[in-house]
């Protein structure tokens, strides 16, 4: 444990009369400095977690984490894409602060400031293993062992600190957590705190399940959800989008019904995927698809029976690969059970962003909408925090980083633009606690053509869109009446006060935040 004194140097830096309390704060968390284990999958939407919503799949081992705390019931990411929302994760700041705005052509500014540097200043261990994707090596880690890139599901590899690559054998989600396990009781220096944090592939496109849960799910229909056949109306940045399951999902990258026996049926794609397995796994592999696939093919379907026939095989194939997830959650948590850590471990699961399930007819994310903005977040508290049930605080990604600083006893640099969370995990409603969340996206063009947007959402339950760049439309909801976003109200009569509010509310945080891009792009709907 590190001294008082390293807290009182900090702090005397501050005016000590304004920072008394915070300091008090700061050291009576440090008598109790738990671990944290951050588990963090990739593109886990909550209507895919019982926890949150029990139509579709049952996740005992995530529903634990639930239980055994708290559930946040609006969760919200800044930028709803991988790399962005891991770059707000690890630095407690807006994309344009951070610097990663965008996949395709960010690279991480390691040299910046970050919460793992800040965790390992205030004595902790770091590790991270699993989905790394900020392209630029890790820093502010004891250990890390990452994917490349998205990583594959089969006989993944996995970079080493040399810089290395080993080629592991197995399935990916089971891999990342022995990796854990083995850095929990093995490689770390059992001395300190820590935190680890897990970052799963699964459940990324295109959903390869783990061999053994093949047949998971295929008796089940998955019921369609009510917008699936949205026409778009009144939202044009929705209808120029290709993530449609009718139309954009690849029947062969996607839901693997390619044509068994001919030699031009697989895409590279494909092939990079499904040719990693060795060839027994490969033949369990295409028993299982093929015959689905020349039923398929002998069904000719076309219209609505194809895109709900797509539907299904994406539900179930997904639904699979969150089967493997679930029981390696519940291998972390028994893990840390049986080595006595749970006592002293802050267990945290999220997702980098939500999901689509066939929402407006979609797969994928990006979008302001609802089901993309959202994302899930458990946490299972140690002793001492008797907090349970569900949070309903506005919280969102860029909390992360201040949370676990205040929980190291470390203190918050002011950059930082998140909220800590404790408060709330110790059982307070903070009355001055944020009633909006800003949103801020910007890979456009890419893959899946969603156009360029900021924007407000409110506790009370509106949301103000700009769509920007090569477009310029903004959209208004009223969540409260239209909780599926079918219906853009944005200058129709009688909202001219509510789009005054948001609006107010939306430059309020574009100037709060210092995005002055935003704000340059911010015409006030002229
Ligand atoms: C890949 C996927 C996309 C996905 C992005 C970003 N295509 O490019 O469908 O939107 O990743 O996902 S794929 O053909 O490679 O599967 S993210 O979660 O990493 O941001
Ligand atoms: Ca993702």
């Amino acid at each position: 444990d590190l001294p008082l004194h390293y807290y009182f140097n900090i702090n005397m830096k501050k005016s000590l009369l304004l920072f008394a309390p915070a300091m008090i704060a700061s050291v009576a968390a440090q008598a109790q400095r738990y671990n944290i284990v951050y588990i963090m999958t990739d593109d886990h939407t909550a209507q895919m977690m019982s926890c949150y919503d029990n139509r579709f799949v049952e996740t005992p081992n995530l529903d634990r984490i639930a239980a055994d705390g708290v559930k946040f019931v609006n969760s919200y990411v800044a930028n709803s894409l991988s790399g962005p929302s891991r770059a707000c994760m690890i630095t407690g700041k807006h994309s344009h602060k951070n610097g990663f705005t965008n996949n395709e052509h960010g690279i991480f500014d390691g040299s910046q400031q970050t919460m793992p540097k800040l965790m390992q200043k205030a004595g902790y261990q770091t590790a991270i293993i699993g989905k790394w994707h900020l392209v630029s090596t890790p820093t502010g880690f004891d250990y890390f062992n990452i994917l490349p890139a998205q990583g594959d599901y089969y006989n993944p590899n996995f970079i080493n600190m040399d810089g290395t690559q080993t080629r592991e054998k197995g399935y990916v989600t089971n891999i990342i957590t022995d990796k854990a396990i083995d850095w929990m009781e093995h490689k770390r220096d059992k001395s300190k705190p820590f935190i680890l944090f897990i970052h799963h592939k699964a459940c990324h496109r295109a959903w390869l399940p783990e061999l053994k849960y093949l047949r998971e799910y295929e008796n089940k229909t998955f019921a369609l959800p009510e917008n699936f056949y949205d026409d778009y109306e009144g939202r044009e940045a929705a209808k120029t989008a290709e993530m449609q399951i009718g139309k954009h999902m690849d029947i062969v990258y996607d839901t693997k019904m390619y044509t068994p026996g001919a030699n031009t049926y697989l895409t590279e794609n494909y092939m990079n995927m499904v040719g990693r397995l060795n060839s027994k796994d490969r033949a369990e592999y295409d028993y299982f698809y093929d015959s689905l696939a020349i039923d398929f093919n002998n069904r000719h379907l076309t219209g609505k029976a194809l895109d709900e026939f797509k539907y299904q095989r994406y539900m179930r194939d997904y639904a699979k690969v969150v089967k493997s997830l679930d029981d390696n959650v519940g291998r972390t948590l028994d893990y840390l059970k049986q080595a006595g850590l749970l006592d002293s471990t802050l267990v945290v699961y999220t997702s980098d962003q939500g999901f689509y399930m066939g929402e407006h007819g979609w797969f994928d994310k990006r979008f302001m909408y609802e089901e993309s903005l959202n994302t899930p977040l458990v946490m299972r508290l140690p002793k001492g925090m008797k907090t349970r049930g569900e949070v309903k605080e506005m919280v969102q990604n860029i909390d992360y980083a201040p949370t676990f600083l205040q929980i190291a006893g470390a203190p918050i640099p002011s950059d930082i633009q998140g909220t800590s969370l404790l408060p709330l995990l110790q059982g307070k409603h903070p009355k001055n606690w944020r009633k909006s969340i800003y949103y801020h996206y910007y890979e456009y063009p890419a893959e899946h053509a969603v156009k360029r947007h900021y924007g407000v959402r409110s506790s009370d339950g509106y949301k103000l869109m700009h769509f920007y760049n090569d477009i310029n439309k903004w959209e208004l909801y009223d969540l409260n009446k239209d909780p599926h976003e079918m219906h853009n109200i944005y200058g129709q009569p009688g909202t001219e006060k509510l789009t005054k509010r948001l609006m107010t509310e939306l430059i309020r945080l574009q100037k709060q935040y210092d995005d002055k891009d935003g704000l340059k792009f911010n015409n006030m709907g002229k």
